[in-house]
């Protein structure tokens, strides 16, 4: 563990298949879809339902119900490593959850704006009837490497869980991130993430989104909670990084000011939702995220 997939050769398909089959429950009028149990993998141990949106492992009641967000931008070889990985890793803690790709679709080319996609895809989801108690932020090219890294949420504090970062084929070892670090993976409630009115819609470009983002937390005089340093541990997926925001010193610095203005409160008039398509290992939605506004 991680499963490194050949990702050239797998699809979405393959994928789903290996996730899912479908059961016909004769009491109910819908049918139920369930976890195949392939004999040669482990890790399913727990039969999973999916059902109104979401994947429970059945006869056992979740105390979360569990978003994992994940933006994208060309990075179809991350979020299938990602999501094969993800769904084993969510099954193995008996999560309730559902997992989101968001892509930035258009305009093509366009600098990545992360705080736009993930301001948009939270506020659709505030507006669904999946009742959803913790949203994870996740980067698609993270994999977590300790199952007692628990993906719930606090109910005070937003969780930072990305401590330690290893990447693959890389052997500088574990890589430990500066202590303002919210990036990589964040866990919060739709409360939390409104108290800090979500991301700054302003980032386009690599870096500073959520360092913007810590911030306002310290701004809003919260903290953040991190599981212990042993099992806060990654492995990074290969990619090549997008251009860098050469304006981001200069947006963290008065970030302060534009709090009330800039961010989830905003988002409805900026950016589109231009897809949504679901299959049963994922949401994926796309994005327009309209740089003229
Ligand atoms: C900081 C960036 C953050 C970024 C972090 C880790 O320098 O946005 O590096 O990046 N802040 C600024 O540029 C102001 S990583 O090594 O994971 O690519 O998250």
């Amino acid at each position: 563990f991680p499963y490194v997939l050949p990702y050239t050769n797998i699809t979405y398909n393959d994928i789903e298949n290996f996730y899912t089959n479908i059961l016909v429950n004769k009491k109910r009028d819908t049918p139920i879809i369930q976890t195949s149990f392939a004999n040669n993998i482990t890790f399913e141990n727990i039969p999973y339902i999916f059902q109104q949106g979401m994947w429970h492992p059945l006869g056992i009641t979740s105390i979360q119900r569990t978003a994992i967000l994940v933006p994208l931008q060309n990075r179809e070889y991350n979020a299938k490593t990602f999501l094969f990985n993800m769904h084993a890793f969510a099954r193995r803690q008996q999560l309730t959850y559902t997992i989101i790709l968001i892509e930035q679709a258009s305009p093509l080319g366009h600098r990545f704006n992360k705080g736009r996609l993930y301001n948009t895809a939270i506020n659709y989801l505030e507006k669904q009837s999946l009742n959803i108690t913790c949203l994870v932020l996740h980067d698609a090219d993270l994999i977590p490497e300790d199952d007692g890294n628990f993906y719930t949420c606090e109910t005070k504090y937003p969780k930072h869980t990305t401590s330690r970062v290893r990447e693959l084929n890389n052997k500088r070892g574990y890589i430990r991130y500066y202590e303002f670090l919210i990036g990589g993976v964040l866990l919060l409630t739709f409360d939390m993430y409104k108290t800090l009115n979500g991301f700054s819609n302003l980032y386009w470009g690599w870096g500073g989104e959520d360092d913007d983002l810590a911030l306002r937390l310290i701004q809003q005089r919260m903290c953040i909670v991190r599981p212990i340093y042993e099992l806060a541990i990654y492995t990074g997926l290969p990619h090549p990084r997008g251009p860098r925001n050469n304006a981001r010193f200069g947006l963290l610095t008065w970030s302060t000011l534009r709090f009330h203005t800039d961010g989830y409160a905003q988002i409805e008039s900026l950016t589109r939702i231009i897809d949504i398509h679901q299959t049963l290992t994922v949401t994926y939605l796309k994005l327009d995220v309209n740089p003229d506004k």
